[in-house]
């Protein structure tokens, strides 16, 4: 770790507040805060508001109505501090930090932001004193699921850093009114409803419309039948009303911001069209500006090309550009200034039209010369890639730019011309190489690619685990790392740990506290302290009761949720995450079946019982991922219906996944699947979470279990598979026949799907499935993996029979997960990206 890093780090950390202090207005008084009005005792904490916000008795208040009045009193004691935070920043005209991103996976509020302004025990003695009942409370706020999967909650957890480690930094994003779908299952297929999260006022968000900003655009737009067209040639405006959310550093010192834009009209009425009667017209405008940040796109793994998506993409670029560099111009007269000032991070190229437009207003607004804009921009803007998949690297149709924002398509031209005059220099005659790094494809349809943007119209581009940087810059864009080899870097991925184990999973959190002290919490590297207690009989115990207890919880919770009866007596083995070919459902799905026809034709076989737990949501268009849920509940059933297994295996699709979902099921798992084609998951972040909360990993070397294994050593994992390199160098050669016919379990698995014995109402309804895995010749090598993972899963059985021995091995997991916090990625953006400091509130 760099000396730097470690002052950041350092500094960073909050002195903890007094945590046993059950009084507000004590609390109050160590954040430096007055009195909140009306906040007499105790007793009136949230009363006050069911009282004065709803004029209702708090005795007939319903439990929704108790869940804002309380989240409001929270709001109430946060409130000060966050102005205070503001104010600071202000004062001391602190390098900034903006964080740009589409999505923001935040969850659930109430309960994070309870536990980090240290209020657990007011909140305990109003419980207490009211005979509130917490759970069903909590269980009132939905999650806010902005966000699809990995790189919405990774933006979700460095907030939670940044904010806890005193950094002034502002998460910028879109308030979709409709966030993630919500999924159910009907017949084993997924169902899309819509996630109307804002249906009931949120507590959390407060809209600040007098610091709206305006957005041109060169097209207007109709909402003609339900779809979104565009009218050539008659610019218009989108009004953008920013909405921020208080994101609270633990210690409850640092309050930054979360703003989210929502779009409007502009506010002039056509009093024309009024005039003449057509109201409902004059409306209409009111209603197409509205409709683009509706909706949240669900697709995590291609790049659909729908034109609302652009325009949102341009939306957040344009609103958060134009607010910061409105802050930075009450502060600054120097545009020199800019990257001394002001750090832009892009949560991949989502946001990428930043690099044009950050010109434009440099060049056309601030009248600076190209050169100079240039330099600027650069150093302000930095980039983070989240996927090497071919098929999810955005390209736009210059056409569209044409059309919306023919300005910025000069300007990406011009960068252009540029560029390949200085590579025709460096590489004359290189004619494939100028193809190859050019920002535009050439083609029947002209693209603008906009990974290549951003690399090049950056100062710094980062990949999110060790293997998936190295990948990014010698194979998905090797030409450009080859131009500008210094803009490269590695930034491993963390979660926070305070979301996901302090408040995920309070029986271990307070046996770690117990043994090691509480400075986990904000040094995550701490946990190495736990090493020698892997050698601690009683500790071993201590923690196994833990896992036993989050175990039976989690069991509780789905029975009355689902009604599904799992037994906390067997091995929790668990694989969540978006439903993706590249990530293996199938894989899993197959080792199932080998188990499965073992048993079935020795049914005197010893086996550790199983419950096997699937979830995740596939893209709504994605075919192929919907039957592998399909897939899998069928499968599901036909275990659960046959006695020969009964007992010993079962499995569990858990319909819903999203954040609250994962902070259940989490900290209940023994075992934690990461089975991805090795080189296809960029760095994954459940691996983390779950290593963090006691489970042992059956994983390829993939992403950032590579580290995760360096970090805890490899005996203490259960790795298996090909390596990226084996599945470079096999790609030409492999064939899944081979597997299907040397190997009798495969071979087993694989007739025994194909007989229709998951799917004998519906015969055929799994061909499909013999396409990718046999006839299409199995991309993602799912049988050349197969037996290595069953013989993983082999030695993982028979270590959970000693439970002493896996004890050992999963604290030693825990203990070694301290690299895995967010903190300490924040910690290396901070000093090597953004070169920012910590400012802490005065
Ligand atoms: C344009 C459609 C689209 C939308 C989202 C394409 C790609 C994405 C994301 C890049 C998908 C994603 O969430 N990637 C995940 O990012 C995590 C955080 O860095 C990584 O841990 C995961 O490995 C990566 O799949």
């Amino acid at each position: 770790m760099s000396n730097q890093r470690t002052t950041v780090l350092k500094s960073a950390t909050p002195d903890l507040l007094n945590k046993n202090s059950a009084s507000i207005s004590a609390l109050l008084q160590q954040y430096g805060c007055g009195p909140i009005p009306f906040v007499g005792t105790e007793n009136a904490f949230y009363e006050r508001h069911i009282v004065f916000d709803r004029a209702i008795d708090p005795k007939v208040a319903s439990a929704r109505e108790r869940f804002e009045a309380f989240s409001h009193s929270v709001r109430d004691i946060l409130a000060q501090r966050w102005v205070l935070t503001k104010a600071t920043y202000e004062r001391q005209n602190a390098k900034r930090i903006y964080y740009l991103s589409l999505e923001f996976l935040i969850g659930r509020s109430l309960a994070n932001n309870v536990s980090n302004l240290l209020l657990d025990p007011v909140v305990q003695h109003a419980v207490d004193a009211k005979r509130i009942d917490w759970l069903e409370l909590i269980d009132q706020e939905p999650d806010a699921g902005l966000g699809n999967g990995g790189l919405g909650r990774l933006a979700a957890c460095f907030l939670d850093s940044m904010a806890t480690m005193q950094l002034p930094a502002t998460g910028y994003g879109l308030r979709y009114e409709y966030g993630m779908f919500k999924q159910s299952i009907v017949n084993g297929w997924q169902q899309e409803n819509a996630d109307n999260w804002l249906r009931d006022t949120d507590p959390w968000e407060i809209a600040r419309p007098h610091e709206k900003v305006e957005v041109k655009l060169n097209c207007s737009f109709q909402l003609r039948g339900g779809s979104f067209q565009v009218v050539r040639g008659r610019p218009s405006s989108l009004i953008g009303i920013p909405f921020d959310r208080p994101v609270v550093g633990y210690g409850g010192k640092t309050i930054n911001t979360l703003r989210l834009w929502a779009a409007a009209a502009p506010d002039f009425f056509d009093f024309k069209e009024f005039g003449t009667g057509d109201f409902v017209g004059a409306l209409g405008e009111t209603l197409e500006a509205e409709s683009l940040t509706r909706v949240l796109y669900p697709d995590d793994s291609t790049t659909v090309g729908q034109g609302l998506r652009f325009v949102q993409e341009y939306f957040l670029v344009a609103c958060s550009l134009a607010d910061l560099v409105r802050r930075f111009q009450r502060h600054n007269t120097d545009w020199n200034e800019l990257p001394e000032k002001v750090a832009i991070q892009l949560n991949d190229t989502h946001p990428s039209m930043a690099v044009a437009e950050l010109l434009r207003i440099l060049l056309d607004d601030a009248h600076l010369g190209w050169d100079q804009a240039w330099e600027l921009a650069k150093k302000t803007l930095a980039y983070t890639n989240h996927t090497l998949l071919p098929e999810a690297l955005e390209k736009w149709p210059a056409a569209w730019f044409e059309i919306l924002l023919p300005r910025h398509l000069e300007i990406i031209y011009e960068i252009n011309r540029r560029l390949l005059d200085e590579v025709r220099l460096r590489f004359p005659g290189d004619d494939r190489r100028i193809e190859r790094v050019s920002l535009v494809e050439e083609g029947s349809q002209r693209k603008i690619r906009m990974a290549n943007l951003a690399i090049v119209g950056s100062h710094s581009t980062n990949g999110v685990a060790a293997v998936h940087s190295k990948l990014l810059r010698t194979s998905t864009v090797k030409d450009l790392a080859e131009i500008f080899p210094e803009r490269f870097s590695n930034k491993t991925n963390g979660v926070t740990p305070r979301r996901w184990l302090l408040q995920a999973n309070p029986a271990l959190s307070r046996e770690i506290t117990q043994a090691i002290g509480q400075r986990w919490i904000t040094d995550l590297s701490q946990l190495k302290e736990l090493g020698r207690f892997a050698e601690d009989r009683s500790f071993r115990e201590v923690f196994l009761a833990s896992k036993r207890e989050a175990k039976v919880q989690f069991a509780d919770w789905l029975k009355s949720t689902t009604g599904q009866i799992v037994d906390p007596d067997t091995v929790f083995d668990c694989h969540v995450k978006r439903i993706h070919e590249y990530k293996r459902q199938l894989l899993n799905a197959l080792r199932i079946i080998v188990v499965y026809n073992r048993l079935r034709s020795n049914p005197g076989l010893e086996m550790t019982p199983r419950t096997f737990f699937f979830a995740g949501k596939a893209a709504p268009a994605y075919r192929l991922a919907k039957l592998i849920i399909k897939f899998i509940n069928n499968l599901a059933e036909t275990i659960d219906s046959d006695a020969a297994v009964r007992g010993r295996l079962k499995v569990v699709f858990v319909p819903e996944y999203n954040v609250s979902l994962a902070e259940r099921l989490i900290p209940a798992s023994d075992v934690s699947n990461q089975i991805s084609t090795a080189g296809y998951e960029a760095s994954g972040t459940s691996n983390m979470k779950f290593m963090m909360n006691g489970a042992l990993t059956v994983g390829t070397r993939d992403g950032a279990t590579i580290e995760m294994a360096e970090e805890a050593g490899e005996e203490n994992l259960f790795l298996f598979g090909l390596t990226v390199e084996q599945v470079e160098n096999s790609r030409s050669w492999y064939s899944p026949y081979w597997h299907y016919e040397n190997e009798p379990e495969t071979r087993a698995a694989l007739d025994l799907i194909f007989s229709d014995h998951f799917s004998p109402n519906e015969p055929g309804v799994f061909a499909p499935l013999r396409d990718v895995l046999l006839t299409q010749g199995d991309h993602y090598m799912h049988l050349a993996d197969l037996t290595s993972y069953c013989r993983a899963h082999e030695e993982l059985g028979a270590l959970y029979a000693d439970r002493d021995a896996w004890a050992r091995k999963a604290i030693l997991n825990v203990a070694s997960s301290g690299k895995f916090s967010s903190d300490r990625t924040i910690a290396e953006y901070a000093s090597e990206i953004w070169k920012v400091e910590p400012c802490p509130i005065a």
